[in-house]
């Protein structure tokens, strides 16, 4: 911990950030095709934004899953420890990932797939496992429409051959999509004072898979890296909304456009004073699924900047490496 307090004294303080988080209405006020422009430009140019009318309602699938997650951590340390150690899945503390990377957190990282998430819910709900999985399903099942309506509208704005190409990829059954569920407890003995804060909740990182939607409650600490009016990249502190899902391009989606899209570097700082609880949906295409830049994003002006690789490959990359690991860059030609 001493080691955590001296490295968090090091980081630049971030800009409040509000006017550079590109916001989108994704109700289409002024139609499909200012729509499908606007959520292109800001996976472009920030790789990064904040939906808000996403049309999934707060009170249904988002409460219930809130409420089992909540109960889940509130559980005695050992009872949750049954639903661990995360060999990737399960229950974590603290720990993230196989390669020393630690966090003030703790966390549930499932599979999205059905069948997979009822297996791993007996050790979460040993009361109602059923219901805990249930629970869950539903969930990816909103955040996965969501999902798909966002693929297809940068699939429309970037005009790619087939607008759906990106939606299929995580439609498909045996989809590697995940769910995580961060829980950012409060520093017990900081007397809630927010200049005690400033904790590294969880490490910078850019995300692997294609896109990922995050909700959390109205506690900030996630924190993007973008690029100032200088161009120079500065870390903007966004303001918690618990009504809007945050959306990031992934390392994949990166990839498939050939730069054109940006995976955006993100990190969480943990407040002390009240907990954060996050949930993110990370749309993965299969294992097999290969990953190379469609011919659309390819010009003599612009040559494929990655060699082509699969997710399963991308994967053993990734689980070998630092969590702050440029991983796509392993993939470069150069
Ligand atoms: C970062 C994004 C997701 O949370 C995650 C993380 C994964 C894990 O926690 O197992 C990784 C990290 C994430 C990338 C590098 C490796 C793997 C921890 C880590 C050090 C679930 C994911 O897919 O990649």
């Amino acid at each position: 911990p001493a080691r955590q307090e001296t490295a968090t004294m090091l980081l630049p303080p971030p800009s409040a950030g509000g006017g550079a988080i590109p916001t989108v209405d994704m109700s289409a006020p002024r139609g499909r095709g200012a729509l499908s422009r606007q959520v292109a430009r800001a996976c472009a140019e920030q790789g990064f934004f904040r939906a808000v009318n996403h049309g999934v309602p707060p009170a249904g699938p988002p409460a219930r899953l809130d409420a089992a997650t909540s109960a889940f951590f509130a559980l005695a340390a050992h009872d949750k420890q049954r639903a661990g150690p995360p060999n990737p899945l399960g229950y974590g503390c603290r720990s993230i990932g196989f390669n020393g990377d630690v966090g003030e957190l703790e966390y549930l990282l499932l599979h999205a797939n059905p069948a997979a998430v009822a297996h791993r819910a007996s050790s979460i709900d040993t009361n109602d496992p059923s219901r805990f999985s249930s629970v869950v399903n539903e969930y990816v099942e909103a955040v996965k429409q969501l999902a798909c309506d966002i693929l297809d509208l940068l699939g429309e704005g970037l005009g790619l051959e087939d607008p759906r190409l990106f939606s299929k990829l995580i439609t498909e059954t045996d989809s590697d999509s995940l769910l995580r569920i961060n829980h950012y407890p409060t520093k017990a003995g900081s007397g809630g004072n927010p200049a005690a804060g400033g904790r590294i909740g969880f490490g910078e990182h850019s995300d692997p898979q294609l896109l990922s939607l995050l909700r959390a409650n109205d506690v900030d600490g996630l924190q993007v890296l973008l690029p100032d009016i200088n161009g120079k990249d500065t870390w903007i502190q966004v303001p918690a909304d618990s009504s809007a899902y945050f959306i990031n391009v992934g390392d994949l989606l990166q990839a498939l456009t050939n730069g054109r899209l940006v995976s955006v570097r993100h990190r969480v700082i943990a407040s002390t004073c009240r907990p954060r609880l996050s949930t993110i949906y990370f749309a993965a295409p299969p294992l097999h699924a290969r990953i190379s830049a469609l011919p659309e994003m390819v010009t003599a002006g612009s040559p494929p900047r990655y060699r082509s690789f699969t997710w399963a490959e991308y994967k053993t990359a990734m689980y070998s490496l630092r969590l702050s690991h440029s991983r796509l860059d392993l993939f470069h030609v150069d």
